[in-house]
């Protein structure tokens, strides 16, 4: 699939959109939905249809569909947000057509077309319509990307946090609900109503035992809304976890100008994502499944170690690119990870302090799952901002890195690496500009208050850590703020310069683990 010949080298403009009727019109090359659209049922009703649902779970079943046997496997997606209202006018426009470009290290590129949506309800403005789908019959699965922040977990209490403003106002008026979690509460109230099955509630965001979180949260706002209802999807509903993982950028100018010309019609959302896919999910559902494995998707009993190594090694790794990176001035992960220097700091921190903490997984060789990150993040066609991967910081680096710190704590490993992060992390917050003076984009339901608390280290070089919300008792642990201070002392110098720190950070840690090993 490499040589494309352009559909529309002429660059006239184009009028025509990708629908079910102009999908005939589309070059040969182009991996289109060969089945029947009009016999598909939705058995698998998706909250939070963003770029990586679209580059993962619904390019599953696209491939899934291409065999005769799962048509009661489609997909209707469901947006919450406010935000969602255009990609449901473009999805209908497009019968819910979208283009995928596959891009391999090598410069290969998979050129596809996804049919497996056939509807979408945007919820804000039909609430009963999505909560009337949630609970039909034919709906077997409702799985969710709703990102870290959209389970509401609190990092203290490892509990539903009952003073988010949504959660309280699902508990006081579960009929209009406002979060996932409420929608999915007042669907199963109707199914435990009608004695009818219950669907299994399939978490896909990067969670350890996103699975058992969810029903954690679920079972929390049930117990404050019906005690009934949650003893009922305590004893009927089932909660796989599951690993999911594809990197998925951002969609941008560059890729929509690439489907106009390579597709020859306007694909108002296109989804370009690298070539490596992977999912591992526990067989564990309570209404029936597609057969996912048919389509490269692994089922196993206990997915506890591969989501470990996923989160703490690769979105981690992410973060601490992402963090790094952005205050030295670059903006995409491949631009950092080729700058060896990054490169080395990553290896070490995936090394020296995440790999001491995994367990040992059969048939997976972790030095090679590493090296095959470092290549992934090396893509040099997948361009994926920085400012994607450090938004919501808040709700990520909890789940991704200071998970990390805390057990390294606990045995009492140096994690001077992740100290660093974090107190970059702080200087991103306080300064929001990057070493070469230019404003960074920062998008985080916590700015305001991650940057009220960065901006009094100058007086007080632990204020950050005292945003306790994040860190819990970090500020407490000596081992750990002694790290942290030495961080700040050297960020915080007005002509300092991220990648020198770095290296004097990666030397001494080597310099230690050198010490301890003799
Ligand atoms: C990223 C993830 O959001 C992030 O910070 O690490 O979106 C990552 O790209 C995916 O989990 C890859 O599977």
């Amino acid at each position: 699939m490499n040589d494309i010949s352009k559909n529309n080298s002429q660059n006239q403009p184009l009028t025509q959109h990708l629908s079910q009727l102009t999908l005939a019109e589309l070059p040969e090359h182009i991996d289109i939905p060969n089945y029947d659209r009009k016999n598909l049922k939705a058995g698998i009703v998706h909250i939070g249809v963003g770029g990586f649902h679209r580059a993962h779970q619904a390019m599953y079943i696209n491939e899934l569909l291409k065999t005769p046997g799962s048509e009661q496997w489609a997909i209707c997606g469901i947006g919450l947000l406010e935000n969602n209202r255009g990609l449901r006018d473009t999805l209908v426009k497009q019968d819910y057509l979208y283009s995928l470009v596959v891009r391999h290290p090598n410069g290969q590129i998979d050129n596809k077309v996804i049919g497996s949506m056939i509807d979408f309800i945007f919820a804000p403005e039909n609430k009963q319509t999505a909560i009337d789908k949630l609970a039909h019959n034919d709906t077997k699965i409702v799985s969710l990307t709703i990102t870290e922040g959209g389970y509401n977990l609190h990092p203290i209490t490892g509990d539903l946090d009952l003073t988010n403003p949504d959660i309280m106002h699902d508990i006081a008026s579960p009929n209009d609900p406002k979060t996932a979690l409420g929608y999915i509460a007042a669907a199963l109230k109707v199914r435990q109503a009608n004695n009818s099955p219950a669907f299994t509630v399939q978490s896909c965001d990067n969670i350890q035992h996103n699975g058992a979180v969810t029903r954690r949260m679920l079972l929390t706002l049930t117990e404050k809304q019906d005690p009934a209802l949650s003893q009922w999807i305590e004893k009927n509903v089932a909660f796989p976890n599951a690993m999911v993982d594809r990197i998925t950028p951002v969609t941008t100018k560059v890729d929509t100008d690439y489907v106009s010309e390579t597709f020859g019609l306007i694909d108002e959302w296109p989804i370009t994502c690298e070539s490596f896919s992977q999912w591992v999910i526990e067989d564990n559902f309570s209404n029936g499944r597609p057969n996912w494995d048919l389509a490269g998707a692994q089922f196993v009993q206990d997915v506890t170690p591969f989501e470990k190594m996923k989160i703490r090694l690769l979105n981690a790794g992410h973060s601490v690119l992402g963090l790094l990176g952005s205050i030295h001035g670059y903006s995409t992960i491949d631009e950092t990870v080729s700058d060896q220097d990054f490169a080395n700091y990553l290896s070490a921190f995936m090394d020296l302090e995440v790999t001491p903490l995994l367990d040992e997984l059969d048939g997976i060789d972790l030095v090679a799952y590493k090296e095959t990150l470092i290549e992934r993040f090396s893509n040099p066609n997948i361009k994926d901002s920085l400012a994607r991967i450090c938004s919501e910081s808040s709700a990520k680096l909890p789940k991704f890195l200071i998970a990390t710190i805390t057990e390294n704590l606990a045995v009492k490993r140096d994690c001077s690496l992740a100290a660093l992060v974090i107190a970059t992390w702080c200087l991103y917050s306080d300064k929001q500009v990057n070493q070469q003076q230019q404003a960074l984009d920062i998008q985080d339901a916590m700015q305001e208050q991650l940057h009220e608390y960065a901006q009094q280290t100058g007086s007080d070089k632990l204020a950050f850590l005292k945003l306790s919300s994040l860190f819990t008792d970090l500020i407490d642990q000596p081992d750990f703020s002694q790290l942290y201070i030495n961080a700040i002392n050297l960020l915080y110098v007005p002509t300092s310069n991220i990648k020198n720190i770095m290296k004097t950070t990666l030397e001494q840690k080597l310099n230690k683990v050198a010490l301890e090993t003799k």
